[in-house]
């Protein structure tokens, strides 16, 4: 039966489409980006024919190129509720809990993505959301004045907040209001050349926190960046100068691996953007910047604890934050470090380090088992992509352009409960959705094998 509704997936992959020529046209330098990830796209592909049939049969290569995550940060727990519902109309749902004060960021996030292998296969997009923690704003006063501005504005357009429960209560949209949807939500987004406070304002917050600033001080959570996938971060960390982008000093992540796992990613400084204060008085902000992203395979409860703890090791050893003046040493010792993570697909199977998707080869073949459909080959196994973000890594791209003073640390408790009351709802567990898609692969298999 046909529905009268747009798919939710649809919406989500036009939505993705329409905030990327958005951003485009808004920051040239992503248009670069672009450039530069398609080029070091092809030339991988052409170089690497084991991958481009991974890609092919996992249907990853229909989304390369569509493939985006971006980032947003809102003030308040009803902005947080709402934009929720927003992108719940695009099938997007929160996945995850990331805590960032132990890094001296005075958020805590999730990631607003969908959930089924057959959705990310439409449109993957992801939105890294952050949530101010207004209680890590230590001067009470200053407290007060961005509680009491952030309640005076109104992040939604008129027609969204209509459009978003006509969805709820209908459950969906019609093709033709899905396209008015995209159209005002993207205005959420935007980004806004003047500010809703002084100049003297604005500073009293940027020297509490530079992101308590971009937070409190405009009309809306404009998106700071959007993230483009590569298959090789190397070579774009190595292409950026060529065209006058000078990348963060180290990536973020695991090392470079034969068989790439988890998420590893790259970017460059926040540009700095003329505002209008209120009172007509000229200034600037920098918020808005570029990151590049290389994904690989996601890790089982085993496997991510071996990652975080062979990346707290190689941290431990070089014994300092990463940076411009240690990223050589940093690099090699992440490498070496590394090598106690088996790099092959077989022992990250067979050890349970990682998940995978199980495909069948060939119907007609009959097997007894799972390990001699395995050898017979009439069983193949595809690495599964991790779809989410790691904590460690999302604190070093604040970082990278927050600038140094914002390496302090927040006493504070990371607090899931408190974010997931302001959400609405409960936020959810990415590793039960990675054992759920590989199960669901397995399930298939034995069904038709018969075994
Ligand atoms: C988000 C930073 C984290 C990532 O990819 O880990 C992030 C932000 O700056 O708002 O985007
Ligand atoms: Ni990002």
């Amino acid at each position: 039966m046909s529905t009268p509704f747009l798919n939710p997936d649809l919406i989500r992959a036009r939505f993705s489409q329409a905030m990327s020529e958005m951003y485009r046209n808004e920051v040239p330098l992503y248009g670069t980006l672009l450039g530069l990830v398609a080029e070091v796209n092809q030339a991988t592909l052409q170089s690497s024919p084991e991958l481009k049939a991974q890609l092919e049969n996992t249907g990853e290569m229909e989304r390369l190129d569509a493939e985006r995550h971006g980032a947003i940060r809102v003030g308040t727990p009803q902005e947080l509720a709402t934009i929720a519902r927003l992108f719940a109309v695009m099938g997007m749902e929160p996945v995850g809990y990331y805590d960032l004060a132990p890094a001296g960021v005075p958020v805590h996030s999730t990631a607003f993505r969908a959930v089924h292998e057959s959705s990310l296969q439409v449109s993957p997009f992801r939105v890294f959301t952050s949530l101010l923690r207004m209680e890590l704003i230590e001067d009470k006063e200053l407290r007060a004045f961005a509680e009491a501005t952030l309640n005076k504005r109104s992040i939604f357009t008129q027609r969204a907040l209509e459009l978003i429960e006509q969805a709820e209560q209908d459950g969906g949209l019609s093709e033709e209001d899905a396209d008015t949807f995209v159209t005002e939500a993207l205005e959420t987004f935007r980004w806004h050349h003047s500010a809703t406070v002084s100049l003297a304002d604005y500073q009293r917050l940027l020297n509490q926190h530079r992101l308590i600033a971009d937070v409190v001080a405009f009309k809306g959570p404009h998106i700071n960046h959007l993230t483009p996938r590569t298959l090789d971060i190397d070579s774009i960390q190595a292409g950026m100068p060529r065209h006058d982008i000078t990348p963060k000093a180290v990536i973020e992540g695991p090392p470079r691996r034969h068989c790439p796992i988890l998420l590893r990613q790259t970017s460059f400084k926040a540009l700095n953007e003329a505002i209008e204060f209120t009172g007509e008085e000229a200034g600037s902000h920098s918020a808005r910047f570029g990151e590049i992203e290389q994904r690989g395979v996601a890790l089982t409860p085993k496997g991510r604890a071996l990652y975080d703890d062979l990346l707290n090791k190689a941290r431990d050893t070089l014994g300092a934050f990463p940076n411009e003046s240690n990223a050589a040493d940093y690099m090699s010792i992440l490498e070496e470090t590394f090598t106690a993570f088996p790099d092959d697909y077989t022992t990250l199977r067979e050890q349970e380090l990682a998940y995978f998707r199980y495909v069948i080869t060939d119907k007609s073949a009959s097997a007894n088992t799972l390990e001699e459909a395995l050898s017979k080959g009439v069983i193949v196994v595809e690495p599964l992509v991790y779809e989410d973000f790691l904590p460690v890594s999302a604190a070093g791209i604040f970082q990278s352009n927050l600038g140094d003073d914002a390496q302090s640390h927040y006493q504070a408790d990371a607090n899931r409960d408190q974010f997931e009351k302001e959400l609405g709802r409960k936020t959810l567990d990415e590793l039960a959705l990675y054992a759920d898609t590989q199960s669901r692969s397995l399930a298939h298999c034995k069904e038709v094998l018969g075994f």
